[in-house]
């Protein structure tokens, strides 16, 4: 299996999110993605590549809304011409335009702007996250066409900020672009006629859910903990099936907090079945190892060895197939989780 790394990861290092009335500190931190590539090179994962900075921005458009990327690309420098003190500061929404309000209302506030685009205030943007995203999108793609070539079985993008909660014009639960759905997007542009995206993060992937929702070209299916009581809270329920040409291309498999590996496995052969019956000849994962048991912010309760079952298990769809990083937030235990995705599916 490939490893593409996205080398500027690190520029994006969020200080604080907003929770429960306070500022604490950010989970989604550079040591996640350093902890990942150091035990898969001790593993001997040999072949690790750190692509181009470049992305193709055709891609990237052809997935995000234009305003939306000309947003993030300048958040920092309008934040810094605000007052040269806010360098000290990360941004952070304080204002929405929910209830009835104007989403494209002509204001020139900066912080309306910041509300516009996020749907929580637990997504700092910091000076280099537009450059550490754009690197990711990079890899992403890289990785896709490596992948589309036949060159390639599996590829693994060991990237942050992850990217599956990112829509085409919002930001949120720590992810700006949607790499996930920029891998999709490459596939289809490769020629791919039938693309599905496998989400295994804790968290409903609502980005990727909603870019794809209306299209029948690709199949979104996420395992999850339940909306009702999880984290993004207003999307990921079972009867959100897509819409119009869309619709049955959305499958939704929520489960209650607390649930452990035997019931998750039934939900995966659930899963990789839809993606067999849809006929996709390619598959991207969007790989969140945040249903780990000890999980700082998550409530499944998988062990490291079920995520080698669960790389093996995807191996057994026998498609071409590009991993993507997402969530996992116990730090300590996260690059044995990835690396046993990895192995699970090389074996
Ligand atoms: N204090 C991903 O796993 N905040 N995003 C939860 C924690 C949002 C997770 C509150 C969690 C987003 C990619
Ligand atoms: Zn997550």
């Amino acid at each position: 299996m490939l490893i593409l790394q996205n080398d500027r990861h690190r520029e994006h290092a969020g200080r604080h999110e907003m929770y429960r009335g306070r500022l604490v500190e950010c989970v989604e931190v550079p040591e996640r993605a350093e902890l990942v590539l150091g035990e898969l090179h001790r593993r001997g994962f040999a072949r690790v590549e750190r692509p181009a900075v470049r992305a193709d921005m055709t891609v990237v458009e052809s997935v995000h809304d234009l305003r939306y990327l000309a947003f993030l690309r300048q958040a920092w420098d309008h934040w810094i011409a605000l007052d040269s003190a806010n360098a000290s500061f990360d941004i952070l929404p304080s204002v929405w335009p929910n209830q009835g309000l104007r989403r494209d209302a002509p204001t020139q506030n900066f912080s309306a702007q910041v509300g516009r685009y996020a749907f929580d205030a637990g997504s700092p943007i910091t000076r280099g996250t537009w450059d550490a995203c754009l690197a990711g999108a990079a890899s992403a793609i890289e990785a896709a066409r490596r992948v589309a070539s036949g060159s390639e079985r599996g590829a693994l993008v060991v990237t942050r900020p992850p990217g599956h909660h990112a829509g085409r014009d919002f930001f949120g639960g720590y992810c700006f672009l949607n790499n996930a759905a920029l891998a999709a997007q490459t596939l289809r542009d490769a020629g791919h006629a039938r693309v599905a995206i496998l989400d295994v993060d804790y968290h409903h992937g609502n980005g990727t859910q909603s870019i794809f929702y209306r299209r029948a070209d690709v199949l979104t299916v996420s395992i999850h903990g339940d909306p009702a009581t999880e984290y993004p809270f207003y999307l990921g329920y079972a009867d959100e099936r897509g819409e119009g040409e869309g619709e049955g291309f959305n499958l939704n498999r929520p489960l209650p907090k607390g649930t452990a590996f035997d019931a998750w496995r039934r939900e995966l052969d659930i899963a990789l079945e839809a993606v067999a019956r849809f006929g996709a000849s390619a598959l991207v994962v969007a790989l969140g190892v945040d249903a780990y048991k000890a999980d700082p912010i998550s409530g499944f309760l998988l062990d490291s060895a079920d995520f080698t079952t669960i790389g093996s298990l995807i191996a057994s769809a026998r498609l071409p197939t590009v991993f993507v990083l997402e969530g996992g937030y116990a730090v300590a235990e996260m690059g044995i989780n990835v690396a046993n995705v990895a192995e699970g599916f090389s074996l």
